[in-house]
């Protein structure tokens, strides 16, 4: 178990110093709309909530030294659910998609180009499916999650926040992140926080000029997945088959982060088909492709940059390994390694001003207490955008029935019924 989680008395939470100020600003930018042209906002649809105080705007710095401090409490999470979407991106409250890792040869010649012509299905990446798969899960469940405590607390969810695990693996990453901002909306909803990313325009530009080089790139992660993964515990995998990316199977984790009650999913690639391996998130493997490391100078930049993400990414759900494929420039697997996640932190203790998994966390968890503070009207349709771009502070903006309101009518109206089912004698 990684030395910097809970259970371990010198790790307890601290009360940071409040690395959000307060500051004069004639125009109260942050508080309402297109007071600012920002370049990565839309066109906004609604009209500006006025601005609860003209003169003041508040902003969360992103500077790394802010937030060198002990490590946060944050608790062993702990897998409460997990669903599935088939190859046609269907729901399914089970783990049907479930993988099995078969551990390669350590220098197996994986061809990851193979297939990507005849035998690739990719998802509709312009169908933007925001937190819906979770409110979906959270919906089959919600006997197990309501509050046992209906008193006079509006809460319906024992829960701060409900989020993809890939945003909070933005957030950890913010301090260090110099290439590519972030945009995340939040809605309270009967007490909890709703967290659901906004592509950038950067982002949706990036996109749109994707050169056919990078396309088949992102295809050699998938395609490295079915050369290591089998559908059933006892069958092995199949390079034949054709690699849909509509498929997942995600886990439904909870835990805590300081006071912050967390429940957020994350898609994961595999587990170890040993029947004896530790229960979920302990037994999941993540798996990952990489440039063949050559020189000094890769290695670091491998340190620097990559095992920030891969650390990010499988430190939140507590998946404790990444299984790396590590590829030529023809795309062909030439070396296969194990990262544990909790040797992370020792493999880059000779890097120079690298990294550190306490100034991620504890950004996060600022970040966390700087959206409670700010998202305080408790309504599915006020969404409250966050946004930041590399060299910024983290600024925010309002918006009611705007474009930007992603809690489904379906969601809003089952949890309410319910939650007023739950009150009745
Ligand atoms: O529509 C969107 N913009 C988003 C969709 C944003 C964030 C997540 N999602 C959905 C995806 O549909 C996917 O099913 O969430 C699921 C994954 O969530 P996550 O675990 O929170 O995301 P992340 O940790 O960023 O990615 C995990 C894996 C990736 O593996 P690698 O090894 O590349 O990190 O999920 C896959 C990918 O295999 N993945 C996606 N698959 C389909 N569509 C997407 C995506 N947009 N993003 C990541
Ligand atoms: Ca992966």
């Amino acid at each position: 178990m990684d030395p910097a989680r809970s259970h371990n008395p010198n790790s307890s939470y601290q009360n940071p110093q409040s690395a959000y100020r307060r500051h004069r600003d004639a125009g109260g930018r942050n508080h309402s709309e297109n007071k600012r042209s920002r370049p990565n906002h839309h066109q906004y649809q609604s009209g500006p909530t006025p601005p609860q105080n003209p003169r003041s705007s508040q902003e969360l710095s992103t500077r790394r030294e802010l937030y060198e401090r002990d490590f946060p409490v944050y608790k062993q999470p702990v897998e409460v659910g997990c669903f599935s979407l088939d190859s046609e991106r269907r729901f399914f409250n089970d783990s049907r998609r479930m993988k099995y890792y078969v551990e390669p040869d350590r220098n197996p010649n994986f061809d990851l180009k193979d297939g990507y012509k005849d035998r690739y299905i990719r998802r509709d990446e312009s169908e933007k499916e925001k937190l819906d798969h979770i409110l979906r899960w959270i919906l089959a469940n919600k006997s197990k999650l309501s509050s046992k405590v209906t008193t006079a607390s509006s809460c319906a969810l024992d829960f701060d926040f409900v989020t993809w695990r890939g945003h909070l693996t933005k957030l950890l990453t913010t301090p260090y992140e110099t290439r590519e901002g972030w945009l995340l909306a939040v809605s309270r909803f009967r007490g909890t926080l709703y967290i659901s990313e906004v592509e950038t325009e950067a982002a949706r530009r990036e996109q749109e000029s994707r050169t056919e080089r990078h396309k088949e790139m992102m295809y050699w992660g998938y395609k490295f997945e079915q050369y290591t993964c089998a559908d059933d515990v006892h069958s092995s995998p199949d390079p034949g088959g054709v690699v849909n990316t509509n498929e997942a199977f995600c886990t439904v984790v909870q835990t805590r982060l300081a006071d912050h009650r967390l429940l957020f999913s994350g898609e994961v690639d595999c587990r170890d088909k040993d029947p004896n391996a530790p229960a979920p998130p302990a037994c999941y493997v993540e798996l990952k492709t990489s440039a063949e490391i050559c020189t000094p100078k890769q290695r670091s930049n491998f340190h620097r940059f990559k095992l920030l993400k891969w650390w990010a990414q499988s430190f939140l759900p507590g998946v404790p390994r990444v299984v790396a494929g590590f590829k030529d420039e023809e795309g062909v697997v030439v070396t296969v390694d194990t990262f544990p996640i909790s040797k992370i932190s020792q493999l880059i203790k000779n890097e120079q001003n690298c990294w550190k998994p306490t100034v991620c966390m504890n950004f996060c968890c600022d970040f966390l207490s700087f959206v409670k503070q700010i998202a305080t009207e408790d309504n599915p349709s006020v969404v409250y955008l966050f946004s930041w771009e590399p060299r910024r502070d983290v600024t925010f903006s309002i918006h009611r029935d705007s474009q930007y309101s992603f809690l489904p009518h379906w969601f809003v109206e089952e949890m309410t019924s319910s939650h007023d089912s739950h009150r009745q004698p």
